[in-house]
């Protein structure tokens, strides 16, 4: 290799020469004379290599330790705190766009224009080589995925978060089937925050299946592995017939019955994705992105592409998320970034303790009152602070969590957050409807993208911030996807939010009792209620399922409250729908599903002489 031999020393040399892979080695040359490290460090599977990275992590400062044994923090810098959709990037050949709404530009400038800022940008740094495998191994759902990074945190949030790959490598003998990730998060201030801010950029280029990302250390724009590579799978599964998603996978148990069925949830960031898979008494495999193709009986399988979760920590508390909140508060491997910290422990916003007034943060030295520059107070643990563990840590990890094979999914559940239109849960009325439902979705933004929280945006999937293909041609693989199972999956729509005067019409534990309604119309052991947007819960299979599960008394108030049909809501949502998807090509089965919706509405408006229907009217 044509690696100065100052850089690399014989035992990395050594590791490299064993995958004996000609691309592996181009990248790795390629990256090196660009970035010129001071050092490259070729890490394999292997426990010595593991245990390297968490120590140099800690030895660089990038992490510190906490009281408790193997917790560490990393503060992000203040400004670098979620996902940089403006720093975003897709990269195309010249004149080519995507859809309206995802940033592209011309492959050409972009990658002169990163390939300059990274010229020398790991000066006096170590590279670090490391070798994943997005999905189980040895399976042909999987991808595997070299990163270069020199962030020992981005190596070690990696170790956790996926499958060690460098195994994966030799087998794949050499093929230059792989995705690969150039990482650097440049220059670093004392507290080892990126000092470069503002020539921030994350460069997806689909042609040789890489990301470039630079000038930045937030896990969503830095760990390639995550939000980088699903971007890439998304264009390759569209390429290859199966379907990349912002999904979690769990498995769902109905108590007294021997069975369990698997779901898969589309959530936007931030709104009960990890906590619904987290629910109690069900398993976990995934709580992010799933590979989805169809098996050969038939029926849509699914495997996690992570072995671990980056998981949001506000609100976890031991009431509302006992299983996470045990994890977090025992010795185990485990990263905190941006909660508080004092003496050594961290606390966070809605933790179900009180939390300190000062301490140390990602500002800094931190005390309650404190605004930053532009006058706006610091809260002390951020909203998008986070908590990075191995799902095997958990109690609850399903037993197919690594199955090559992955689970059979019988349904597809769809969540956003929307405080006025819709029901908490819902069956769509078929797959295209479902299909239509999915990509219908509406959400108010969140704290883990960059910009305003609380602005209601159209969401596909919870997958628009991901796109690399044009949203019509997503969604009508969606539609082929499903016309080539023999077996469906229902799709189900949640919304966990919805509000009257301001408060919430749900309880957080709500959800558990919307999965097992989903799982008996699964089993066909619930009738439902059709209604002009999807089929709903009865009254009666709701009442006995709160009696049962939370022996709770659930009144036929809230039931109402909570399923009536808000028909000007509805249709105003469908204008706004009907609005984004002008241009975008989406399908004739995707705009006959908006008419249909809207004849529904208005006549059950006009039989009813109501704008606000109760699902007791429509039994
Ligand atoms: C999300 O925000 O959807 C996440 C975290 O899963 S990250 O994409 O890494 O910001
Ligand atoms: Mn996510």
């Amino acid at each position: 290799m044509d690696i100065d031999k100052n850089l690399m020393d014989e035992e990395s040399l050594k590791k490299i020469k064993e995958i004996d892979n000609k691309k592996v080695e181009k990248i790795v040359e390629e990256y090196v004379k660009l970035c010129k490290p001071k050092k490259v460090t070729v890490l394999t599977d292997s426990k010595e290599d593991i245990e390297y990275i968490r120590k140099l992590s800690l030895d660089n400062k990038e992490e510190s330790k906490l009281a408790m044994e193997a917790h560490t923090i990393h503060f992000d810098g203040y400004y670098d705190q979620a996902r940089d959709p403006k720093n975003t990037q897709i990269l195309l050949p010249k004149g080519k766009t995507i859809s309206k709404s995802i940033n592209s530009m011309d492959r050409d400038e972009g990658l002169n224009e990163i390939h300059g800022l990274m010229d020398g940008i790991m000066k006096d740094k170590e590279m670090l080589v490391c070798f994943f495998c997005l999905g189980p191994l040895n399976s042909k759902f999987s991808i595997p995925a070299l990163q270069l990074t020199d962030s020992a945190l981005v190596a070690h949030s990696e170790n956790l978060l996926y499958r060690q790959g460098y195994g994966e490598f030799k087998r794949i003998n050499g093929s230059e089937d792989f995705f690969y990730f150039v990482h650097s998060a440049g220059e670093l201030d004392q507290r080892m925050n990126c000092k470069n801010l503002d020539k921030r950029r994350i460069y997806m280029d689909l042609e040789e299946n890489r990301v470039l990302t630079i000038n930045n250390q937030y896990a969503g724009n830095s760990v390639g592995l995550k939000k980088l590579a699903l971007r890439l799978a998304i264009s390759k599964a569209n390429k290859e017939d199966w379907l990349c998603e912002h999904m979690f996978i769990m498995g769902v148990h109905p108590p007294g019955k021997e069975r369990v069925t698997y779901f898969t949830g589309a959530f936007p960031s931030a709104c009960g994705k990890t906590s619904t898979a987290m629910i109690l008494g069900q398993t976990i495999i995934g709580d992010d992105i799933a590979y989805i193709r169809p098996g050969e009986d038939g029926q849509a399988y699914a495997v996690n592409v992570e072995q671990g979760i980056f998981g949001i920590i506000e609100d976890v508390n031991a009431e509302d998320d006992p299983v996470i909140y045990k994890t977090l508060t025992t010795p185990r491997e485990l990263i905190f970034s941006n909660v508080l910290v004092k003496d050594r422990k961290p606390y966070w916003t809605g933790m179900g303790q009180e939390v300190p007034e000062e301490g140390e943060n990602h500002y800094g030295s931190w005390k309650k009152g404190d605004k930053d520059k532009d006058g706006k107070e610091i809260s002390g643990s951020h909203k998008n602070s986070r908590y990075t563990i191995r799902i095997s840590e958990l109690e609850n990890a399903d037993e197919k969590t690594d199955d090559p094979e992955g689970v059979p999914v019988s349904g597809f559940i769809y969540g956003g957050r929307d405080s006025d239109t819709s029901v908490p849960v819902l069956q769509s009325l078929s797959w295209s409807h479902g299909v239509y439902t999915g990509a219908a979705i509406e959400s108010e933004t969140t704290a883990a993208t960059i910009g305003e929280q609380g602005v209601r945006k159209h969401n596909p999937m919870s997958n628009i911030e991901f796109l690399t293909i044009p949203l019509g041609v997503y969604i009508e693989n969606h539609l082929k996807f499903g016309e080539s199972l023999d077996k469906c999956p229902l799709v189900f729509a949640t919304n966990y939010f919805l509000k009257e005067n301001g408060e919430f019409l749900n309880s957080k534990l709500d959800k558990k009792i919307w999965l097992l309604w989903m799982d008996c119309r699964v089993h066909n052991e619930f009738e439902a209620i059709e209604t002009p947007v999807g089929f709903i819960p009865k009254y009666e299979d709701l009442k006995e399922l709160f009696k049962a599960i939370f022996d709770k008394e659930y009144s036929k108030e809230e039931y109402e409250k909570q399923f009536s049909i808000r028909i000007s809501n509805y249709l105003d949502k469908l204008k706004r729908i009907e609005k984004i998807y002008q241009g975008e090509e989406a399908p004739d089965m995707f705009h006959k599903h908006i008419g249909q919706e809207r004849k529904r509405l208005i006549k059950l408006k006009e039989r009813s002489g109501k704008d606000t229907v109760s699902p007791f009217e429509l039994e």
